[in-house]
């Protein structure tokens, strides 16, 4: 069938996938330009894509999805482990029997590539050759599939040489079928390494290497073998006074702003005094314990899949600049004008008249009522990493970068400050588990709802969420105190009686990493409260933003007739969803914050 590769378990999923769909053509995506640049080609001719101005973004293009295609749909994304307790309590994906999610993929798939090319994939999470990395083979009936998964991740017949004639991959098994919302189903086995995803077309559902496989089934991966997958973007931060360069992984649920921390531009200031963050990764993290008994987090994707709406030369000029070329847009407007995409807030001004993302003219007007904006609010572009004019030098290292940090944050408009330091690696697991933010456009479902999501894996986890609480607190243990990552949390969201928010955020937020920094290496002191360590106001610095002092001393206010009342909130939600199978050290810190709250 193919001359890419004698693995047998290869050409066995190959031919089992064709058997079941019957695709008229089976094509090996080989990672050469030329076929990329063909397959483009097509997707241009028969209208999945439009090719926009060469001039302005060259090698760019633009798709539209389903209009009932446009998120990831949680509530109908699966866990198939054999035993149902092994995948529950999990409160936002559902647990399904294998056998009878195999049968029912099957029974939907079964010759819905008739009249299509089936793709075969080979892909890599992570460098090739490095101790991180892990292969999957996506089958798919997608071109659009197959040109973001060559940007999302490292694709080519090296991944088949990676693995030789025998080597194990994650096998995934993508249609389109129909598009059908009613029949759409995310499926995960993680026993047995495989995804299968059929009657969807958009990225988070269909680009299996990324939400699918580096972290539903990585996680389950990384229980079984010792290390994390976790949602969290990394960057490393070069200050005057380090002689090294810090690196920070930081978890924030969908759209709450990690591709805009993950390539900030520090105030003029802390420019001028040498400041620079080198973005290594924008949306997940692999870490292990690395030989010198640190934790070391490597970056598995190779692009960034990042919100559109919003991204403008003030919010992210990083960002901007790295859907310049070779970016694929999806669901965003298109000006008809000048052959380019826009969407809300690129410019402060839309355009007099623009195509949007339902392929409908719109004008200002059209959107008077607020809820008919040109883009998508979920729209997105694939962006290639090395675009990105911060990447950091180590984005390809094998060995990944050492952790000094770990960040947590959500959107909160009230209760949690600023930023707080937890007490050690078990309180930090327990501020993790804590975690709550309003909900975004990420999702299908309503937003702006308040939602407990912790680490920011709630849609992401592959197994139960207190099997993935217990295996937190047991990854500390494999590293001495004194090397593990501070823990930390953030808010930048709080709002003031108003409804304003109190901080201004984006690359200002470099004045409190620069606290983090500070706190990892020993250098400033701070307030013990009932949640944690919280910065003295004379600590953050100020200078040079609107924030006034008497604003600081509100975002940094621990109010604790508020945490107690948070705490029974969050001792309720542990007692609904785990009861006794929360793991004891988390209990211990509830029981902690209670106390504290109480004095
Ligand atoms: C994403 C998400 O696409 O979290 O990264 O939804
Ligand atoms: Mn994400």
């Amino acid at each position: 069938m193919t001359n890419m590769t004698n693995n047998k378990k290869v050409l066995k999923f190959v031919e089992d996938s064709a058997a079941l769909a019957c695709p008229d053509k089976i094509v090996w995506i080989d990672g050469s330009v030329e076929q990329r640049d063909a397959l483009r080609a097509e997707a241009v001719a028969t209208g999945e894509m439009i090719k926009l101005n060469e001039e302005l973004l060259p090698d760019c293009y633009l798709h539209r999805t389903a209009e009932n295609d446009v998120a990831r749909v949680e509530d109908r994304t699966f866990i198939c482990s054999r035993k149902e307790e092994d995948a529950m309590p999990h409160s936002i994906v559902k647990w399904m029997d294998p056998e009878k999610a195999y049968k029912m993929a099957a029974d939907i798939a079964r010759g819905k590539m008739k009249g299509r090319t089936m793709y075969v994939i080979p892909y890599s999470m992570g460098v090739v050759g490095s101790p991180f990395s892990r292969i999957g083979i996506e089958v798919t009936d997608s071109i659009y599939v197959v040109l973001n998964m060559e940007i999302m991740t490292r694709v080519g017949k090296m991944c088949l040489d990676e693995l030789g004639e025998n080597g194990d991959f994650v096998k995934g098994f993508h249609c389109k079928c129909d598009v059908d919302p009613e029949k759409r189903y995310i499926l995960h086995f993680p026993e047995d390494d495989t995804i299968i995803s059929v009657n969807s077309a958009y990225g988070g559902n269909v680009l299996l290497g990324k939400k699918c496989f580096a972290l539903r089934i990585a996680t389950y991966l990384g229980k079984k073998e010792g290390w994390m997958a976790e949602h969290m973007l990394i960057l490393g931060c070069k200050r005057p006074q380090d002689k090294e360069i810090k690196y920070v992984a930081a978890a924030f649920p969908s759209a709450c702003g990690k591709t805009n921390l993950a390539m900030l531009i520090p105030p003029k200031e802390y420019l001028d005094a040498g400041y620079e963050i080198q973005t290594v990764g924008d949306d997940i993290a692999w870490i292990r314990v690395g030989e010198d008994g640190r934790l070391w987090a490597a970056n598995p994707e190779n692009g960034f899949f990042g919100v559109a709406p919003g991204t403008n030369e003030h919010s992210n000029p990083n960002a901007l600049a790295a859907t310049k070329k070779g970016t694929i847009f999806t669901n965003v407007a298109y000006n008809p004008e000048n052959n380019t995409v826009w969407w809300e807030k690129l410019t402060k001004e839309a355009p007099a008249h623009l195509i949007d993302w339902k392929g409908n003219p719109w004008t200002p007007e059209t959107n008077a009522d607020g809820k008919h904006p040109a883009a998508h609010p979920n729209s997105r572009f694939t962006a290639p990493a090395e675009n990105c004019p911060c990447i950091s030098p180590e984005f390809n290292s094998k060995q990944g970068v050492p952790l000094s940090a770990i960040i947590f944050g959500g959107r909160r408009a009230t209760t949690t400050p600023l930023v707080y330091q937890s007490r050690d690696w078990n309180h930090g697991t327990f501020v993790g588990t804590i975690m709550s933010s309003e909900t975004t456009a990420a999702a299908t479902g309503a937003v702006g709802v308040l939602r407990h999501d912790p680490m920011a894996m709630k849609p992401f986890m592959g197994y139960s969420v207190d099997q993935y609480f217990q295996h937190w607190i047991d990854m500390g243990k494999k590293v001495p105190a004194d090397k593990q990552p501070k823990i930390f949390n953030v808010n930048w969201f709080r709002q003031d009686e108003k409804g304003d928010f109190m901080w201004p955020g984006f690359g200002d937020n470099m004045r409190v990493l620069d606290w983090i920094l500070d706190r990892c290496e020993g250098k400033v002191d701070a307030q013990e409260t009932a949640i944690g360590y919280v910065p003295y106001a004379k600590d953050i610095n100020i200078k040079g933003t609107d924030v006034t002092e008497e604003t600081l001393d509100k975002l940094l206010y621990v109010d604790k007739a508020r945490w107690a009342a948070e705490a029974e909130e969050i001792e309720k939600y542990y007692d609904d969803n785990f009861g006794d199978k929360l793991p004891k050290e988390i209990r211990e810190n509830l029981e902690t914050l209670k106390r504290n709250c109480a004095e």
